[in-house]
């Protein structure tokens, strides 16, 4: 009796430490200006893009895409999330896709950016109409909000406390008193997302639950989603930029020793988000990059599209409908 309980715990902990070791195998780790790592789900099953938790309960899976391609016919996909993208790690601040994915004849492909002295993530995703037609394409980009039930929007740019398509930045919280107070304290690290700066979001929707139709309920809701929509003629590429950002919980030791108190980190991440929807940093890309950006009004010109690399990115592009999969929900 007694051995074969050793045995069990011992297939236990196997199991276990096993287990660790594959979930912790499919993320890399980013530290920001705060402490807090960036966890990127960069490998095998979830080679989405997505933050895993951000530090903290910052967010249960959030940075993905979903999209929605129809052409003048109807819809040829809708709603689907999109994994497998190859994401490669540069051993210091960026992810590149090796791997484009390929949907109904729209090319993705990621690029993930969090500059040193910072606390957030810069997305570029960049879609290619590698058909012989035009193609509508919408894409959602959101996630789960570690702030679950009691997620609260505590500022919008717009200055009141929804969420709408004129807004260029937005700002949600944890309030664990239920009583959904935008003032805090924030009881998960508070979360930005500076979403461009010239209103190309056709809707705020709900993540979870098919955001091309269904609105994001609002406070309450852990599922945010931020839809644009697109409309690209044949071999035509188009860019969309969001930067998502994530301070420190409030009345909680930091990871480097910080005291915020109630009310600082969030007002705090309404200066910077603010500050980035005036001045996206892409001081890195080159003005072709920038022009592609189609929800950021930037002073680069209009550059005339890249056709030299359209059947680059074609290439790549098959073979990535097995990785396609609605991940399960987490809470
Ligand atoms: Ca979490
Ligand atoms: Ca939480
Ligand atoms: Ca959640
Ligand atoms: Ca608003």
């Amino acid at each position: 009796m007694k051995k074969t309980l050793a045995i069990a715990t011992a297939l236990t902990t196997a199991f276990l430490t096993f287990s660790l070791a594959q979930n912790a195998s499919a993320l890399t780790n980013v530290q920001s200006d705060n402490g807090l790592n960036f966890d990127v789900q960069d490998i095998t099953d979830e080679d989405d893009g997505g933050i895993n938790d951000g530090g903290n309960d910052a967010f249960d899976d959030f940075g993905m895409i979903r999209i929605q391609v129809s052409d003048g016919n109807g819809i040829l996909t809708n709603d689907q999330e999109l994994n497998g993208f190859g994401l490669t790690f540069d051993g210091g601040r960026r992810f590149n896709t090796t791997t484009p994915v390929t949907v109904s004849g729209i090319n993705v492909t990621r690029s993930l950016f969090t500059p040193a002295g910072t606390n957030y993530m810069r997305y570029i995703d960049t879609f290619t109409n590698t058909s012989n037609s035009a193609l509508n394409l919408l894409v959602a980009w959101g996630g789960d909000l570690g702030s679950d039930g009691i997620t609260t929007v505590a500022a919008t740019a717009s200055g009141d406390l929804t969420i709408g398509t004129n807004d260029t930045w937005a700002l949600t919280i944890e309030d664990d008193g239920g009583l959904f107070n935008p003032a805090g304290p924030a009881t998960d690290p508070p979360v930005g997302y500076v979403v461009g700066n010239n209103s190309i979001l056709s809707s705020i929707g709900d993540y979870d639950s098919n955001p091309f139709v269904n609105s994001w309920p609002g406070n309450g809701n852990e599922d945010l989603a931020f839809v644009y929509n697109l409309s690209l003629q044949a071999g035509q590429s188009t860019s969309l930029a969001y930067f998502l950002y994530r301070g420190l919980q409030e009345n909680n030791t930091g990871p480097l020793g910080q005291q915020p108190t109630t009310g600082q980190e969030i007002a705090l991440a309404q200066t910077v988000l603010a500050n980035l929807a005036q001045n996206p940093n892409f001081s890195d890309l080159t003005p072709q990059q920038r022009g592609m950006i189609a929800n950021f009004t930037t002073p680069a010109a209009t550059v005339p599209e890249p056709a030299s690399t359209l059947g680059l990115l074609a290439v790549g592009a098959i073979g990535a409908t097995s990785a396609l999969k609605r991940k399960n929900k987490q809470n």
